[in-house]
Protein backbone atom coordinates (compact mmCIF):
# COMPACT_ATOMS: atom_id res chain seq x y z
CA UNK A 1 0.00 0.00 0.00
CA UNK A 2 1.32 3.45 -1.22
CA UNK A 3 2.22 5.63 1.64
CA UNK A 4 -0.64 7.87 2.66
CA UNK A 5 -0.10 11.60 2.73
CA UNK A 6 -2.30 14.54 3.78
CA UNK A 7 -0.79 16.91 1.09
CA UNK A 8 -0.31 16.23 -2.22
CA UNK A 9 1.44 17.74 -5.32
CA UNK A 10 1.11 16.67 -8.64
CA UNK A 11 3.08 18.16 -11.80
CA UNK A 12 4.00 16.73 -14.90
CA UNK A 13 7.96 16.39 -14.05
CA UNK A 14 9.31 15.77 -10.39
CA UNK A 15 11.60 17.55 -8.65
CA UNK A 16 14.82 15.23 -9.54
CA UNK A 17 17.10 14.11 -11.69
CA UNK A 18 18.46 10.76 -12.36
CA UNK A 19 22.18 10.36 -12.31
CA UNK A 20 25.09 8.00 -13.05
CA UNK A 21 27.66 7.64 -10.26
CA UNK A 22 31.32 7.46 -11.47
CA UNK A 23 30.78 4.02 -9.95
CA UNK A 24 27.98 3.73 -12.35
CA UNK A 25 25.19 3.33 -9.51
CA UNK A 26 22.01 5.53 -9.88
CA UNK A 27 21.00 7.67 -7.75
CA UNK A 28 17.94 10.65 -7.42
CA UNK A 29 19.41 14.37 -6.98
CA UNK A 30 17.22 16.91 -6.06
CA UNK A 31 16.40 19.27 -8.78
CA UNK A 32 16.24 22.59 -7.30
CA UNK A 33 13.67 24.88 -8.85
CA UNK A 34 11.09 27.68 -7.37
CA UNK A 35 8.20 25.47 -7.23
CA UNK A 36 10.09 22.54 -4.85
CA UNK A 37 11.75 25.65 -2.63
CA UNK A 38 8.17 27.07 -2.00
CA UNK A 39 6.47 24.02 -1.09
CA UNK A 40 9.68 21.86 0.75
CA UNK A 41 8.11 23.50 3.89
CA UNK A 42 4.90 22.22 3.63
CA UNK A 43 5.73 19.14 1.90
CA UNK A 44 7.79 17.91 4.82
CA UNK A 45 5.21 19.15 7.28
CA UNK A 46 2.87 17.24 5.97
CA UNK A 47 4.44 13.75 5.14
CA UNK A 48 3.94 15.30 1.66
CA UNK A 49 4.26 13.23 -1.61
CA UNK A 50 5.04 14.74 -4.90
CA UNK A 51 3.80 12.66 -8.40
CA UNK A 52 5.45 13.36 -11.25
CA UNK A 53 7.21 11.76 -14.17
CA UNK A 54 10.90 10.94 -13.58
CA UNK A 55 11.82 11.47 -17.12
CA UNK A 56 12.80 8.63 -19.84
CA UNK A 57 10.52 6.40 -21.25
CA UNK A 58 10.93 2.75 -19.40
CA UNK A 59 8.76 1.84 -17.01
CA UNK A 60 8.67 4.03 -13.87
CA UNK A 61 10.95 3.13 -10.53
CA UNK A 62 9.66 2.75 -7.23
CA UNK A 63 8.73 5.43 -4.88
CA UNK A 64 11.60 6.26 -2.54
CA UNK A 65 12.08 9.58 -0.22
CA UNK A 66 14.52 12.20 -1.09
CA UNK A 67 14.80 15.32 1.60
CA UNK A 68 11.93 14.34 3.29
CA UNK A 69 9.63 14.36 0.32
CA UNK A 70 8.22 11.42 -0.40
CA UNK A 71 8.70 11.09 -4.58
CA UNK A 72 5.72 9.03 -6.74
CA UNK A 73 7.20 8.51 -10.59
CA UNK A 74 4.57 7.77 -13.24
CA UNK A 75 5.55 6.58 -16.05
CA UNK A 76 5.09 7.59 -19.54
CA UNK A 77 5.88 5.15 -22.95
CA UNK A 78 8.04 6.94 -25.63
CA UNK A 79 4.87 7.07 -27.35
CA UNK A 80 3.02 9.20 -24.77
CA UNK A 81 6.05 11.32 -24.38
CA UNK A 82 5.66 12.03 -28.45
CA UNK A 83 1.41 12.37 -27.81
CA UNK A 84 0.59 13.80 -24.35
CA UNK A 85 3.97 15.92 -23.64
CA UNK A 86 5.37 16.96 -27.29
CA UNK A 87 1.80 16.63 -28.85
CA UNK A 88 -1.15 17.18 -26.74
CA UNK A 89 0.83 19.74 -24.44
CA UNK A 90 3.71 21.55 -26.48
CA UNK A 91 2.03 21.43 -29.87
CA UNK A 92 -1.69 21.95 -29.13
CA UNK A 93 -1.98 23.66 -25.71
CA UNK A 94 0.81 25.73 -25.18
CA UNK A 95 0.45 27.67 -28.33
CA UNK A 96 -3.21 27.99 -28.21
CA UNK A 97 -3.11 29.35 -24.18
CA UNK A 98 0.20 31.46 -25.84
CA UNK A 99 -2.07 33.78 -27.84
CA UNK A 100 -1.66 31.14 -31.00
CA UNK A 101 1.22 33.04 -31.90
CA UNK A 102 2.10 29.80 -33.57
CA UNK A 103 -0.18 28.08 -35.30
CA UNK A 104 -1.67 24.86 -32.62
CA UNK A 105 -1.56 21.77 -34.05
CA UNK A 106 -4.84 19.70 -32.85
CA UNK A 107 -4.56 15.59 -33.14
CA UNK A 108 -7.41 13.04 -32.13
CA UNK A 109 -4.10 10.42 -30.85
CA UNK A 110 -2.75 13.15 -28.92
CA UNK A 111 -5.49 14.23 -27.78
CA UNK A 112 -6.16 10.43 -26.61
CA UNK A 113 -3.09 10.09 -25.04
CA UNK A 114 -3.59 12.97 -23.10
CA UNK A 115 -6.74 11.59 -21.17
CA UNK A 116 -4.94 8.40 -20.43
CA UNK A 117 -1.92 10.09 -18.89
CA UNK A 118 -4.19 12.29 -16.81
CA UNK A 119 -6.20 9.51 -16.03
CA UNK A 120 -2.63 7.67 -15.20
CA UNK A 121 -1.83 10.74 -12.84
CA UNK A 122 -5.06 11.32 -11.29
CA UNK A 123 -5.23 7.27 -10.25
CA UNK A 124 -1.80 8.16 -8.75
CA UNK A 125 -3.23 10.98 -7.03
CA UNK A 126 -6.20 8.53 -5.70
CA UNK A 127 -4.13 6.19 -4.27
CA UNK A 128 -1.90 8.08 -2.02
CA UNK A 129 -4.05 10.99 -0.71
CA UNK A 130 -5.05 10.59 2.93
CA UNK A 131 -8.80 10.96 3.46
CA UNK A 132 -9.39 14.71 3.43
CA UNK A 133 -6.06 15.80 1.68
CA UNK A 134 -5.37 18.57 0.13
CA UNK A 135 -4.22 17.97 -3.74
CA UNK A 136 -2.37 20.95 -5.65
CA UNK A 137 -2.19 20.13 -8.98
CA UNK A 138 0.15 21.93 -11.81
CA UNK A 139 -0.10 23.47 -15.38
CA UNK A 140 -1.35 22.55 -18.75
CA UNK A 141 -0.45 19.54 -18.93
CA UNK A 142 -2.47 18.06 -16.01
CA UNK A 143 -5.73 19.85 -16.73
CA UNK A 144 -8.31 16.91 -16.37
CA UNK A 145 -6.61 15.52 -12.88
CA UNK A 146 -9.22 17.90 -11.14
CA UNK A 147 -12.06 16.13 -12.30
CA UNK A 148 -11.12 12.69 -12.80
CA UNK A 149 -9.67 13.19 -9.16
CA UNK A 150 -12.84 14.74 -7.57
CA UNK A 151 -14.63 11.57 -9.56
CA UNK A 152 -12.38 9.15 -7.70
CA UNK A 153 -11.91 11.19 -4.12
CA UNK A 154 -14.84 13.77 -3.30
CA UNK A 155 -12.99 14.08 0.07
CA UNK A 156 -10.34 15.59 -0.97
CA UNK A 157 -9.21 19.39 -1.43
CA UNK A 158 -8.37 19.82 -5.05
CA UNK A 159 -6.09 22.61 -5.96
CA UNK A 160 -4.82 23.61 -9.81
CA UNK A 161 -2.33 26.34 -10.54
CA UNK A 162 -1.56 27.14 -14.14
CA UNK A 163 1.28 28.81 -14.80
CA UNK A 164 0.86 30.16 -18.51
CA UNK A 165 -1.42 32.30 -19.37
CA UNK A 166 -5.40 31.58 -20.08
CA UNK A 167 -6.37 32.39 -22.91
CA UNK A 168 -9.34 34.56 -23.78
CA UNK A 169 -12.99 32.77 -25.10
CA UNK A 170 -12.67 33.28 -28.61
CA UNK A 171 -9.29 31.48 -28.86
CA UNK A 172 -10.25 28.69 -26.02
CA UNK A 173 -12.92 28.00 -28.66
CA UNK A 174 -11.28 26.72 -30.85
CA UNK A 175 -9.97 23.50 -29.24
CA UNK A 176 -11.80 20.54 -30.17
CA UNK A 177 -12.17 18.93 -26.78
CA UNK A 178 -13.06 22.75 -24.33
CA UNK A 179 -15.95 21.26 -22.71
CA UNK A 180 -13.48 18.31 -21.42
CA UNK A 181 -11.04 20.83 -20.73
CA UNK A 182 -12.99 23.10 -19.12
CA UNK A 183 -14.69 20.52 -16.96
CA UNK A 184 -11.46 19.01 -15.94
CA UNK A 185 -10.18 22.39 -14.50
CA UNK A 186 -13.25 22.72 -12.23
CA UNK A 187 -12.97 19.55 -10.50
CA UNK A 188 -10.56 21.65 -8.40
CA UNK A 189 -11.99 23.79 -5.19
CA UNK A 190 -9.77 26.63 -6.45
CA UNK A 191 -8.06 27.17 -9.85
CA UNK A 192 -5.40 29.51 -9.90
CA UNK A 193 -3.99 31.42 -12.45
CA UNK A 194 -0.74 34.38 -12.81
CA UNK A 195 -3.26 37.42 -13.62
CA UNK A 196 -6.67 38.36 -13.17
CA UNK A 197 -7.36 38.87 -16.76
CA UNK A 198 -6.98 35.12 -17.52
CA UNK A 199 -8.40 34.77 -13.93
CA UNK A 200 -11.76 36.37 -15.96
CA UNK A 201 -11.10 34.49 -18.95
CA UNK A 202 -11.81 31.49 -17.30
CA UNK A 203 -15.29 32.61 -15.12
CA UNK A 204 -16.67 34.06 -18.52
CA UNK A 205 -15.76 30.95 -20.52
CA UNK A 206 -17.47 28.75 -17.48
CA UNK A 207 -20.71 30.72 -18.50
CA UNK A 208 -20.27 31.13 -22.19
CA UNK A 209 -19.30 27.29 -22.88
CA UNK A 210 -21.38 25.35 -20.50
CA UNK A 211 -24.11 28.03 -18.83
CA UNK A 212 -22.65 28.08 -15.51
CA UNK A 213 -23.61 30.94 -13.13
CA UNK A 214 -20.93 33.21 -11.11
CA UNK A 215 -20.78 35.76 -8.66
CA UNK A 216 -17.35 37.75 -8.99
CA UNK A 217 -14.40 34.85 -9.58
CA UNK A 218 -16.73 32.06 -7.94
CA UNK A 219 -18.32 29.67 -10.56
CA UNK A 220 -21.30 27.34 -9.40
CA UNK A 221 -20.84 24.16 -10.18
CA UNK A 222 -22.86 20.69 -9.31
CA UNK A 223 -23.85 22.79 -6.64
CA UNK A 224 -20.17 22.82 -5.45
CA UNK A 225 -18.24 26.58 -5.23
CA UNK A 226 -15.46 26.91 -7.64
CA UNK A 227 -13.12 29.72 -7.17
CA UNK A 228 -10.88 31.54 -9.05
CA UNK A 229 -7.95 33.72 -8.15
CA UNK A 230 -4.90 35.55 -9.51
CA UNK A 231 -1.77 34.18 -7.45
CA UNK A 232 1.54 35.72 -9.31
CA UNK A 233 4.04 33.20 -8.95
CA UNK A 234 7.87 34.52 -7.78
CA UNK A 235 11.34 33.86 -7.06
CA UNK A 236 13.23 32.64 -3.77
CA UNK A 237 14.12 36.54 -3.64
CA UNK A 238 16.44 35.79 -0.77
CA UNK A 239 18.46 33.06 -2.16
CA UNK A 240 19.14 34.89 -5.74
CA UNK A 241 20.03 38.23 -3.36
CA UNK A 242 22.49 35.83 -1.48
CA UNK A 243 23.91 34.03 -4.63
CA UNK A 244 24.33 37.38 -6.55
CA UNK A 245 26.41 38.83 -3.81
CA UNK A 246 28.81 35.87 -3.02
CA UNK A 247 32.80 37.52 -4.17
CA UNK A 248 32.98 34.42 -6.61
CA UNK A 249 29.73 35.16 -8.67
CA UNK A 250 31.03 38.90 -7.93
CA UNK A 251 34.23 37.69 -9.75
CA UNK A 252 32.90 35.79 -12.36
CA UNK A 253 30.18 38.69 -13.60
CA UNK A 254 34.01 41.20 -13.61
CA UNK A 255 35.96 38.21 -15.76
CA UNK A 256 31.95 37.71 -17.86
CA UNK A 257 32.55 41.68 -18.72
CA UNK A 258 36.49 41.22 -19.30
CA UNK A 259 36.12 38.68 -21.79
CA UNK A 260 33.14 40.46 -23.55
CA UNK A 261 35.71 43.07 -23.77
CA UNK A 262 34.56 45.62 -21.48
CA UNK A 263 32.03 47.20 -23.40
CA UNK A 264 29.98 50.42 -21.99
CA UNK A 265 26.64 48.63 -22.66
CA UNK A 266 26.02 44.85 -22.05
CA UNK A 267 22.75 43.65 -23.01
CA UNK A 268 21.89 40.25 -22.12
CA UNK A 269 18.67 37.49 -23.21
CA UNK A 270 18.16 34.23 -21.27
CA UNK A 271 14.98 32.14 -21.54
CA UNK A 272 14.43 28.94 -22.90
CA UNK A 273 14.25 28.86 -26.59
CA UNK A 274 11.14 28.97 -27.08
CA UNK A 275 9.04 30.94 -29.82
CA UNK A 276 6.57 33.02 -26.79
CA UNK A 277 9.82 34.21 -25.33
CA UNK A 278 10.62 36.84 -28.61
CA UNK A 279 13.98 36.05 -29.07
CA UNK A 280 13.95 36.61 -32.47
CA UNK A 281 12.24 40.33 -32.70
CA UNK A 282 14.92 41.36 -29.74
CA UNK A 283 17.79 40.31 -31.91
CA UNK A 284 16.18 41.79 -35.17
CA UNK A 285 16.09 45.03 -32.86
CA UNK A 286 19.50 45.45 -32.06
CA UNK A 287 20.43 44.59 -35.93
CA UNK A 288 18.68 48.01 -36.58
CA UNK A 289 20.46 49.76 -33.97
CA UNK A 290 23.32 49.01 -35.09
CA UNK A 291 22.35 49.17 -39.26
CA UNK A 292 21.10 53.18 -37.70
CA UNK A 293 24.42 53.82 -36.08
CA UNK A 294 22.26 54.44 -32.80
CA UNK A 295 24.60 51.36 -31.25
CA UNK A 296 28.37 50.63 -32.40
CA UNK A 297 29.54 47.21 -32.09
CA UNK A 298 32.50 47.62 -29.48
CA UNK A 299 30.14 49.95 -27.33
CA UNK A 300 27.24 47.42 -27.05
CA UNK A 301 27.61 43.82 -27.38
CA UNK A 302 24.45 41.17 -26.77
CA UNK A 303 24.59 38.32 -24.95
CA UNK A 304 21.69 36.19 -25.48
CA UNK A 305 21.44 32.17 -23.65
CA UNK A 306 18.94 30.41 -25.06
CA UNK A 307 18.17 27.15 -23.33
CA UNK A 308 17.36 24.00 -25.70
CA UNK A 309 13.95 22.87 -24.99
CA UNK A 310 11.17 20.97 -26.71
CA UNK A 311 13.68 19.78 -29.25
CA UNK A 312 11.55 17.13 -30.92
CA UNK A 313 8.63 19.59 -31.75
CA UNK A 314 8.47 21.10 -35.28
CA UNK A 315 7.71 24.35 -33.95
CA UNK A 316 10.75 24.63 -31.81
CA UNK A 317 13.09 23.33 -34.48
CA UNK A 318 12.00 26.54 -36.95
CA UNK A 319 12.47 28.28 -34.38
CA UNK A 320 16.31 27.16 -34.11
CA UNK A 321 17.01 27.68 -36.96
CA UNK A 322 15.62 31.36 -37.23
CA UNK A 323 17.08 32.80 -34.42
CA UNK A 324 21.13 31.29 -35.25
CA UNK A 325 20.15 32.55 -39.16
CA UNK A 326 19.38 35.76 -37.20
CA UNK A 327 22.79 35.68 -34.99
CA UNK A 328 24.66 34.77 -38.05
CA UNK A 329 23.39 37.63 -39.77
CA UNK A 330 24.08 40.05 -37.27
CA UNK A 331 27.60 39.05 -36.89
CA UNK A 332 28.49 38.57 -40.93
CA UNK A 333 27.49 42.24 -41.07
CA UNK A 334 28.71 44.19 -38.13
CA UNK A 335 31.09 41.77 -36.04
CA UNK A 336 35.11 42.68 -36.32
CA UNK A 337 37.56 39.65 -35.91
CA UNK A 338 37.23 38.90 -32.37
CA UNK A 339 34.31 41.61 -31.34
CA UNK A 340 31.07 39.51 -32.49
CA UNK A 341 28.06 42.31 -31.79
CA UNK A 342 25.98 38.92 -30.54
CA UNK A 343 27.60 35.95 -27.99
CA UNK A 344 25.05 33.52 -28.88
CA UNK A 345 24.93 30.28 -26.33
CA UNK A 346 22.29 27.59 -26.87
CA UNK A 347 23.21 26.03 -23.90
CA UNK A 348 21.63 25.32 -20.29
CA UNK A 349 24.29 27.48 -17.37
CA UNK A 350 24.64 26.61 -13.73
CA UNK A 351 22.61 29.11 -11.34
CA UNK A 352 25.86 30.30 -9.86
CA UNK A 353 26.85 31.50 -13.69
CA UNK A 354 23.47 32.86 -14.71
CA UNK A 355 23.57 35.18 -11.05
CA UNK A 356 26.90 36.15 -12.50
CA UNK A 357 25.84 36.95 -15.92
CA UNK A 358 22.76 38.87 -14.67
CA UNK A 359 25.33 41.14 -12.70
CA UNK A 360 27.06 41.71 -15.39
CA UNK A 361 24.34 42.88 -17.81
CA UNK A 362 23.64 46.99 -17.52
CA UNK A 363 20.39 45.79 -19.73
CA UNK A 364 17.63 42.98 -19.59
CA UNK A 365 15.94 42.17 -22.39
CA UNK A 366 12.73 40.33 -21.60
CA UNK A 367 10.68 40.47 -24.43
CA UNK A 368 7.96 37.99 -24.65
CA UNK A 369 5.10 38.25 -27.02
CA UNK A 370 3.16 35.89 -24.22
CA UNK A 371 4.19 34.83 -21.33
CA UNK A 372 2.27 33.86 -18.72
CA UNK A 373 4.89 35.63 -15.75
CA UNK A 374 8.33 35.66 -16.70
CA UNK A 375 10.89 34.21 -13.49
CA UNK A 376 14.25 35.55 -15.19
CA UNK A 377 12.68 39.11 -15.55
CA UNK A 378 12.32 38.64 -11.36
CA UNK A 379 15.97 37.00 -10.86
CA UNK A 380 17.26 39.60 -12.62
CA UNK A 381 16.38 42.66 -10.86
CA UNK A 382 16.80 40.46 -7.45
CA UNK A 383 20.92 39.62 -8.71
CA UNK A 384 21.42 43.67 -9.32
CA UNK A 385 22.03 44.59 -5.42
CA UNK A 386 22.51 48.47 -5.51
CA UNK A 387 24.48 48.82 -8.82
CA UNK A 388 21.63 49.63 -10.84
CA UNK A 389 20.66 47.73 -14.35
CA UNK A 390 18.06 48.55 -16.44
CA UNK A 391 15.00 45.90 -17.67
CA UNK A 392 13.36 46.02 -20.76
CA UNK A 393 10.12 44.11 -19.78
CA UNK A 394 7.07 43.45 -22.84
CA UNK A 395 4.05 44.12 -21.77
CA UNK A 396 2.58 40.45 -22.40
CA UNK A 397 4.51 39.41 -19.42
CA UNK A 398 2.91 38.87 -16.40
CA UNK A 399 5.66 40.14 -14.64
CA UNK A 400 5.00 43.70 -16.25
CA UNK A 401 1.72 43.99 -13.71
CA UNK A 402 4.04 43.84 -10.92
CA UNK A 403 7.72 45.20 -12.27
CA UNK A 404 6.15 48.90 -13.23
CA UNK A 405 9.91 50.69 -13.13
CA UNK A 406 10.65 48.54 -16.16
CA UNK A 407 10.57 50.06 -19.20
CA UNK A 408 7.55 48.63 -20.90
CA UNK A 409 7.38 47.66 -24.69
CA UNK A 410 4.88 46.32 -26.77
CA UNK A 411 6.86 43.27 -28.82
CA UNK A 412 4.59 43.86 -31.37
CA UNK A 413 5.98 47.40 -32.10
CA UNK A 414 9.75 47.14 -33.99
CA UNK A 415 10.34 50.84 -32.97
CA UNK A 416 9.22 50.68 -29.81
CA UNK A 417 11.24 47.71 -28.85
CA UNK A 418 13.78 49.95 -30.17
CA UNK A 419 13.31 52.87 -28.09
CA UNK A 420 12.79 51.16 -25.19
CA UNK A 421 16.21 49.53 -25.51
CA UNK A 422 18.21 53.26 -26.62
CA UNK A 423 16.43 54.80 -23.10
CA UNK A 424 17.00 52.04 -21.11
CA UNK A 425 20.68 52.91 -22.01
CA UNK A 426 20.87 56.38 -21.81
CA UNK A 427 19.04 57.28 -18.10
CA UNK A 428 21.34 58.26 -15.99
CA UNK A 429 22.39 55.45 -13.55
CA UNK A 430 20.81 56.98 -10.73
CA UNK A 431 17.47 57.43 -12.14
CA UNK A 432 17.77 53.62 -12.92
CA UNK A 433 19.07 52.66 -8.77
CA UNK A 434 15.63 54.27 -8.25
CA UNK A 435 13.91 52.19 -10.41
CA UNK A 436 15.31 48.66 -9.56
CA UNK A 437 15.26 49.53 -5.80
CA UNK A 438 10.96 49.92 -6.16
CA UNK A 439 11.23 47.09 -7.73
CA UNK A 440 13.46 44.92 -5.22
CA UNK A 441 11.45 45.79 -2.46
CA UNK A 442 8.54 44.32 -4.17
CA UNK A 443 10.25 41.03 -4.75
CA UNK A 444 11.44 40.83 -1.54
CA UNK A 445 7.77 40.82 0.17
CA UNK A 446 6.22 39.22 -2.60
CA UNK A 447 8.58 36.04 -3.32
CA UNK A 448 7.24 32.33 -4.00
CA UNK A 449 6.98 31.19 -0.45
CA UNK A 450 3.89 33.84 -0.36
CA UNK A 451 2.69 32.54 -3.64
CA UNK A 452 2.37 29.19 -2.10
CA UNK A 453 1.13 30.46 1.25
CA UNK A 454 -1.70 32.17 -0.18
CA UNK A 455 -2.89 29.83 -2.71
CA UNK A 456 -3.37 27.58 -0.04
CA UNK A 457 -4.62 29.68 2.38
CA UNK A 458 -7.01 30.38 0.23
CA UNK A 459 -8.00 26.37 -0.96
CA UNK A 460 -8.20 26.09 2.99
CA UNK A 461 -11.13 28.90 3.05
CA UNK A 462 -12.63 27.72 0.20
CA UNK A 463 -12.90 24.19 1.81
CA UNK A 464 -14.48 26.49 5.44
CA UNK A 465 -17.18 28.22 3.09
CA UNK A 466 -18.27 25.32 1.06
CA UNK A 467 -18.76 23.27 4.13
CA UNK A 468 -20.98 26.30 6.12
CA UNK A 469 -23.01 26.63 2.98
CA UNK A 470 -23.22 22.83 2.56
P1 LIG B 1 9.24 29.26 -18.46
O1 LIG B 1 8.52 29.46 -19.73
O2 LIG B 1 10.26 28.20 -18.45
O3 LIG B 1 8.22 29.00 -17.24
P2 LIG B 1 10.47 31.49 -16.87
O4 LIG B 1 9.44 31.92 -15.93
O5 LIG B 1 11.28 32.61 -17.42
O6 LIG B 1 9.90 30.71 -18.12
O7 LIG B 1 11.44 30.49 -16.12
C1 LIG B 1 12.59 30.00 -16.71
C2 LIG B 1 13.55 29.50 -15.64
O8 LIG B 1 14.60 28.78 -16.29
C3 LIG B 1 14.19 30.63 -14.85
O9 LIG B 1 14.24 30.28 -13.50
C4 LIG B 1 15.60 30.74 -15.47
O10 LIG B 1 16.59 31.09 -14.53
C5 LIG B 1 15.85 29.34 -15.96
N1 LIG B 1 16.69 29.39 -17.19
C6 LIG B 1 16.39 30.00 -18.34
N2 LIG B 1 17.40 29.86 -19.23
C7 LIG B 1 18.37 29.16 -18.59
C8 LIG B 1 19.66 28.66 -18.96
N3 LIG B 1 20.20 28.85 -20.19
N4 LIG B 1 20.34 27.97 -18.06
C9 LIG B 1 19.83 27.74 -16.84
N5 LIG B 1 18.64 28.17 -16.44
C10 LIG B 1 17.91 28.86 -17.30
C11 LIG B 1 6.79 28.82 -17.15
C12 LIG B 1 5.94 29.93 -17.73
C13 LIG B 1 6.34 31.27 -17.14
C14 LIG B 1 6.25 31.22 -15.61
C15 LIG B 1 6.96 29.99 -15.06
C16 LIG B 1 6.67 29.81 -13.57
O11 LIG B 1 6.06 29.96 -19.16
O12 LIG B 1 5.52 32.32 -17.65
O13 LIG B 1 6.87 32.37 -15.08
O14 LIG B 1 6.52 28.81 -15.72
O15 LIG B 1 5.31 29.78 -13.31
Amino acid sequence: MAQRSSFVVVANRLPVDEIITPDGERQWRPSPGGLVTALHPVLTEHRGTWIGWSGGDGPAPEPFELDGIHIHPVPLSADELERYYEGQSNATIWPLYHDAVETPVYKRRWRDSYRAVNQRFAEAAADVAAEGATVWVQDYQLQLVPAMLREMRSDLRIGFFLHIPFPPIELFMQMPFRAEVLRGLLGADLVGFQQRLAAQNFVRLARHLLGLRYEGQSIQVDGRKVKAGAFPISIDTRDMERLAADPAVQARAKQIRAELGDPKTVILGVDRLDYTKGIELRLKAFRELLADERLNVGDAVMVQVATPSRERVEHYQALRVKVEREVGRINGEFGKVGTPAVHYLHQSVSKQELAAMYAAADVMMVTPLRDGMNLVAKEYIACRGDTGGALVLSEFAGAATELRQAFLCNPHDPDGVKDALMRAINTEPAELKRRIRVMQRHLRTHDVARWARTFLAELDADEAENAAEG
